[in-house]
């Protein structure tokens, strides 16, 4: 049988040439398909020399950088499981990553070796490596003794390839299990639904510990051996001037709207441009328009999730429909998505319901929680999104809101329940509930509402400066209020919607 190995997939698509550039960064390096070829290769061989188990956990919280994509690449090349960490990601954050994954190897920032290798050989990891921005650290070092020629590890379709943490639709956050299969079959859809083609070039500016970053836009450029040019940071003049070189762009509505605040754009600097793609979080109409009016291009607006990659996307070509703003567009070929009802009833055209997905894209289910893995699974096999959402007699489909108390705050997830846990930690704190409110730069950002125990004096500032200690700071609440009660239900239920709605102006 042919091996799925999902980098031996993405290695086949390689160019002929192995000499020319694969990657460009900001700083003036340039990665041939060779050196990816033997990096990877030199990477999987340091792990494959550790006498790891098989579906050993690889963990890295590092800096974004071409070796460290390398290290994801060597990873499935090796036929390990890749687990990335956000860089934001405090002490208590991680502590409860690598105790829950249990990975076998982690791998951090030079800068923070203290503190994670404590946390790693606690739960029992046999082997933290560190990898720095600009090359340095243990991890390269040892690789370096490493042969260049690598045998690609062969995988079943259902091997483990990579976990995400997600905190899903409720609770603590869970480990998302994705598959070679689910990760290939995905990259393969999207290839052909965006019309990638020979000589596209991707500007590369997310972040690679997320679905959007990590999978949709790296697997993207490999499968279509497309060249990317690599920024370690979004700057929105750094890819205004990089663009007249690209012809591809991937962003959460922040990046657009940062850009979009930039003269520099304009319809010249586009002008080499075939697709810009917006995800992650919901794109305002205005963003979608006005990105129209200014560069001449309509963004394709996609949707998609940790658990399932990506499920639906508004067209590329146009002889299939138009690119429709507000709309998240089709499921994508082999995706099936329904809306249903409370009741789990099948819902007409245009009537609101809960989103719900299923295809080969749609992950194994959370990391050693079987019961909460079917909790989110319905009796007949579809994945509940937790999206709220219709579709319309054309087949476009919108999503109108969350049934999971959810805020995406500049294209990155931020749960109530685990804010409001650590608020209600802090001494002197009665009760607490975190809304998201809109904002003009993140979209959505979160708010706080407290409330003190009787007797004591609370501060606001103090409450958020205190957070900042424990949580990543995207996580971080912008304001903080302090308050004598909060709106209740006749069940005593705190009614966000109406706090929502009390603060809806505070940054407009
Ligand atoms: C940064 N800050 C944020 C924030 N990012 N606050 C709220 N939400 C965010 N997303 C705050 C920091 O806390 C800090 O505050 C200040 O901004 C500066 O921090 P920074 O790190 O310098 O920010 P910046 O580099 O400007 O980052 C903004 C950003 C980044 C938009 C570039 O957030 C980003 O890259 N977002 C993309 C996320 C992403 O890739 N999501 C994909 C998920 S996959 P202070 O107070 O400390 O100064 C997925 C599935 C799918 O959802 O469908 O794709
Ligand atoms: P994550 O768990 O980080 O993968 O986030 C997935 C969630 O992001 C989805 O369940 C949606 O709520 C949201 N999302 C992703 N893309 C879009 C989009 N285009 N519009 C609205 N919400 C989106």
């Amino acid at each position: 049988m042919r091996n799925q190995n999902l980098f031996a997939a993405l290695r086949e698509c390689f160019p002929a040439d192995l000499d020319a550039v694969s990657v460009e960064t900001d700083n003036a390096l340039a990665y041939s398909w060779r050196d990816l070829e033997r990096g990877t290769a030199m990477l999987a061989n340091l792990l494959a020399s550790l006498g790891l188990p098989a579906g050993a956990r690889v963990a890295v919280q590092v800096e974004k950088s071409v070796e460290a994509m390398m290290l994801y690449l060597a990873t499935l090349r090796a036929g390990f499981v890749f687990l990335p960490l956000n860089t934001a990601y405090q002490s208590a954050e991680i502590e409860y990553f690598i105790g829950n994954a249990e990975p076998a190897v982690v791998v951090c920032s030079p800068k923070n070796f203290g503190w994670v290798s404590k946390i790693a050989f606690k739960a029992g990891t046999g082997n933290v490596f560190t990898l720095g921005d600009d090359r340095t650290g243990s991890l390269l070092e040892r690789a370096a003794h490493c042969s260049d020629r690598h045998e690609v590890a062969v995988n079943a379709q259902d091997d483990l390839a990579a976990i995400l943490y997600t905190s899903g639709t409720t609770g603590r956050s869970k480990g998302a299990m994705l598959s070679h299969g689910n990760l290939l079959s995905n990259a393969r859809v999207l290839k052909n639904y965006w019309g990638w083609t020979p000589g596209d070039v991707l500007i590369h500016a997310l972040p690679i510990f997320h679905v959007h970053g990590l999978f949709v836009a790296i697997h993207g450029a490999l499968i279509n051996g497309s060249k990317m040019i690599w920024l370690a940071r979004f700057d929105p003049k750094r890819v205004i001037r990089k663009m007249p070189e690209a012809t591809v762009f991937m962003g959460v509505p922040t990046l657009y709207v940062r850009m979009l605040a930039d003269p520099a754009l304009d319809r010249h600097t586009a002008r080499n441009m075939r697709l810009f793609i917006a995800g992650s979080a919901p794109l305002l109409i205005e963003t979608f328009n006005e990105w129209r009016e200014r560069t001449g291009h309509t963004i394709l607006e996609r949707y998609g999730m940790s658990e399932t990659i990506m499920l639906t996307s508004n067209p590329y070509d146009a002889s299939t429909g138009e690119r429709r703003g507000g709309t998240v567009g089709f499921p994508l070929p082999g995706v099936g998505l329904r809306v249903r009802g409370d009741e789990g009833q099948d819902l007409p055209t245009d009537q609101i319901g809960n989103i719900q997905v299923r295809g080969p894209n749609v992950f194994k289910g959370y990391w050693r929680m079987p019961e909460k893995t079917s909790e989110e699974f319905t009796d007949d096999g579809w994945f509940k999104t937790g999206d709220v959402g219709k579709i319309d007699g054309h087949g476009y489909v919108t999503i109108v809101g969350r049934s999971k108390d959810l805020i995406i705050s500049g294209g990155y997830n931020v749960y109530p329940a685990e804010i409001e846990g650590y608020i209600n930690g802090i001494p002197g704190v009665a009760e607490s509930a975190l809304v998201g409110v809109p904002h003009p730069d993140f979209g959505e950002v979160g708010v706080a509402v407290v409330i003190a125990k009787p007797g004591v004096k609370l501060d606001g500032n103090e409450i958020v400066a205190r957070l900042k200690s424990q949580l990543a700071n995207f996580k971080i609440p912008k304001r903080c209020f302090v308050v004598d009660e909060l709106p209740r239900n006749t069940m005593g239920k705190v009614q966000k919607n109406l706090l929502r709605e009390q603060h809806r102006q505070l940054f407009s």
